[in-house]
């Protein structure tokens, strides 16, 4: 069969998402304490650096993951959908077990991977539209709080939101997407939902700080991209990484702590950034879930949970909902 390029529909003009990227970020430093949103780690360095991450014996979720897909992709491929959306694709990497299986299942015709990096998300559907002749490959470069909608392709669909990424968005911000979501799917329509569950803190803070340093890297690379991005002048040398297991919000912390005191130049902002030895910089938080607090979760956006995958050691799970209205 002859291979089709994949489409590729582009949301989010560079210039706009970039400017709108380095306001934020202004705002986020100028607040007390001052915080940055995890969209800074992934340069190309950064995706590199988190690919390492994901393969760390500390950072389970990624190889969780895998194998619940391995073990259960046929029966998610049983619900006969035709349409496959993934929020937040990336690589696509885990997503080639679903798309063996739906296509098993005779179903699929068309894959729809969304995510913000135009560059990652050309490669990563080119290479599927090559390994998939006949498969229809419809990217959309965007967010999946503003360009949602633009995924709204196919009759039965499945949305996979896997690796646990929901897990970044705090509970506001998670309720608003989920309700989001819910009102772009259909009666029947799926969701399959990666998570990292709850377990004790000492594992959870290991797989974010481990021994080898890569996490660090990843964290202090996030000052790299800001100071390329935003002109700032932070030596990320000046901080050290930290993980912190908040049991209160059930969800891992990670900052950037400044070795000494220091003061860094926001341009747009008219005082620099202060900071005293010791005070943080918040970079990432990664909630932890349990399958019954999802279920809760999910029934109030308007899905319910048919399925849910929990791994041997309950390390991770996989929710499987539809949509009830
Ligand atoms: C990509 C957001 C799922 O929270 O576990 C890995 C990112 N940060 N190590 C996570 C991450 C530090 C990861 N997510």
């Amino acid at each position: 069969m002859a291979v089709v390029d994949p489409v590729i529909e582009v949301h989010l003009p560079a210039a706009e998402w970039r400017a709108a990227l380095a306001d934020a970020a202004r705002r986020s430093l100028a607040a007390r304490p001052p915080w940055l949103e995890p969209v800074w780690f992934y340069d190309e360095r950064g995706s590199e650096l988190f690919d390492r991450i994901t393969g760390l014996a500390e950072y389970y979720p990624t190889r969780v993951e895998r194998a619940l897909l391995v073990a259960h992709a046929e029966e998610i491929a049983a619900i006969g959908a035709d349409t496959l959306i993934e929020l937040g694709s990336g690589t696509s990497d885990k997503t080639t077990l679903l798309i063996d299986a739906m296509l098993g299942a005779g179903t699929l015709r068309r894959y729809v991977p969304l995510d913000v990096s135009e560059e990652t998300l050309r490669a990563a559907a080119g290479a599927l539209a090559h390994r998939y002749p006949g498969l229809d490959v419809h990217g959309v470069v965007g967010d999946f709080h503003r360009h949602l909608a633009a995924t709204r392709l196919g009759d039965r669909r499945l949305v996979a939101f896997l690796g646990s990424t929901i897990g970044n968005l705090p509970p506001v911000a998670r309720r608003r997407f989920l309700f989001d979501l819910d009102s772009v799917l259909d009666h029947g329509d799926r969701l399959l939902l990666g998570i990292d569950l709850v377990k004790d803190p000492a594992s959870l803070v290991t797989a974010y700080d481990d021994p080898g340093g890569v996490t660090a890297e990843f964290n202090r690379n996030a000052l790299r991209v800001l100071n390329r991005s935003l002109g700032t002048d932070f030596d990320p040398d000046a901080f050290e990484h930290v993980a912190i297991w908040d049991a209160r919000q059930r969800w891992i912390e990670m900052r950037l702590r400044a070795r000494w005191d220091q003061e860094v130049i926001v341009p747009g902002l008219e005082a620099p950034l202060r900071l005293r030895a010791g005070e943080d910089l918040r970079t990432e938080i990664s909630a932890k879930f349990t399958v019954e607090g999802v279920t809760a979760e999910l029934w109030e956006a308007g899905f319910v949970v048919e399925r849910s995958f929990v791994s041997e050691g309950e390390e991770f799970a996989l929710v499987l909902a539809h949509t009830y209205c």
